[in-house]
């Protein structure tokens, strides 16, 4: 048997078998309520991490979306079935989907924002008929996650993402040059970007450059600073408040919708849990997810609570949150920072960094317990390390790294879990 389902009592095992294509016990995907359902996420048949290697790690379910649907159009439910298909053929389940995204139109209620909302509903009924039962989605404007650096070397030469607080104001004020940036920041912090960036030689402007014009995740295509800066416009005059209420109306309409067809939406945190670039950030904190639970109460409302993003900000007490709105995770991305005081963070290992993990998974296996459920996790991020350091893959997406994050994770889990029977 597996070692991993070896080590649980007998009491709590809860396993459902199937057979795989050549007819033997396919013991991977065997059900165990209680414990976290274990996936990783894969960006689709490019991905240079294939489904055997997620598979390989230990996983159970995979996290994927169609990253070749233009934003804001229906899913189909044959692109859906067939990409459903390629996942079960690797024995394991498509477990969530990351991202269903939520287009810009939407984000600022502009240009075909309401066709938008329809076509979001029709995908949440196309993908609950396949089957499916949690969808991730962000509500940050333009931009997913910014880092100033995507391999910031670690002391033992693995590589990191890391964001400079400095870096960025670098990248803001005098790469991108958006106009009024300068309003945004004290005379003293603009001094020494300025400082850094008459230091920084042309490759590493260069760097900077590229590495704050990542596209969005799943996506080749980077941004360009002329893209960037018309689709800042757009938002001139979208406030917090303003953003907060945009994504109330898009829960009210869809969240009925969600709640019909036995579908949990979970939102994903800013990353960082800040305004970026001018653009205001509005699921960063506490009272945040409060004021959201607040103006859609509904249990299918939900998170996808990442700890490495509300990590990211000091004030987030990560065990007390995920205790306070434990009936609305949907799914959990389990990652670590390490801050200091300058607004600085790398995504230290899994169980280093800020975000006390005991108490994270402990806390975990408690709403389990109290909801009858096992929630979907993925390791978020990793190292790049080992063989990777060779290829080519997506910044934080690497195999070895992540496989190293869950293999840590899940041993942390059984040995909690254990000490509670
Ligand atoms: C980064 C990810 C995010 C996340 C989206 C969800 O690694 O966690 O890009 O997928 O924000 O919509």
């Amino acid at each position: 048997m597996h070692s991993f389902v070896a080590v649980l009592s007998q009491k709590h095992r809860n396993t459902k078998n199937t057979t795989d294509h050549e007819g033997r016990d396919d013991i991977t995907i065997q059900v165990i309520i209680m414990l976290m359902h274990q996936t990783m996420r894969w960006f689709g048949p490019n991905d240079p991490v294939s489904l055997w290697d997620i598979r390989q790690a230990g996983c159970a379910g995979v996290v994927t979306a169609l990253h070749h649907i233009a934003v804001g159009d229906v899913w189909p439910v044959d692109e859906i079935e067939k990409r459903k298909a390629m996942i079960e053929a690797a024995g394991m389940t498509w477990t969530v989907i990351e991202s269903l995204p939520v287009s810009d139109d939407i984000k600022r209620q502009g240009g075909n924002y309401l066709q938008h909302i329809e076509n979001y509903k029709q995908s949440i009924r196309n993908v609950a008929a396949c089957g499916l039962q949690v969808i991730t989605y962000n509500f940050m404007p333009i931009l997913d996650w910014l880092r100033t650096d995507t391999k910031y070397e670690m002391p033992d030469k693995s590589t990191a993402l890391y964001f400079n607080r400095i870096d960025y104001l670098v990248f803001d004020l005098f790469l991108l040059k958006r106009p009024g940036a300068e309003r945004d920041y004290s005379e003293a912090e603009t001094a020494k970007a300025k400082k850094r960036y008459n230091e920084f030689t042309e490759p590493q402007r260069q760097k900077l450059y590229a590495n704050m014009m990542l596209g969005l995740p799943g996506n080749d295509e980077s941004f360009t600073p002329a893209i960037v800066l018309k689709e800042l416009k757009k938002y001139e005059g979208i406030d917090p408040g303003k953003l907060k209420q945009h994504l109330f109306f898009f829960l009210k309409q869809v969240v009925p919708v969600a709640e019909e067809s036995g579908v949990k939406l979970a939102i994903h945190p800013d990353d960082p849990p800040y305004p970026v670039l001018g653009l205001p950030r509005i699921m960063s904190t506490e009272q945040d997810v409060a004021d959201m639970l607040v103006a859609v109460p509904s249990q299918t409302n939900g998170l996808c609570f990442c700890t490495g993003s509300f990590g990211a900000r000091a004030e987030n007490d990560i065990p007390k949150m995920l205790k306070r709105f434990g009936d609305h995770v949907h799914f959990l991305h389990l990652r670590n920072t390490k801050r200091d005081d300058e607004g600085n963070f790398y995504e230290a290992d899994h169980l280093a960094g800020d975000t006390d993990m005991y108490a994270v998974v402990k806390e975990v296996l408690q709403i389990q317990k109290r909801r009858n459920i096992s929630i979907p996790m993925r390791p978020d991020h990793g190292h790049q390390m080992l063989d990777d350091l060779k290829k080519k893959t997506y910044p934080g997406y690497s195999a070895i790294g992540r496989l190293r994050g869950l293999a840590e994770l899940r041993g942390l889990e059984v040995g909690i879990y254990r000490s509670l029977d």
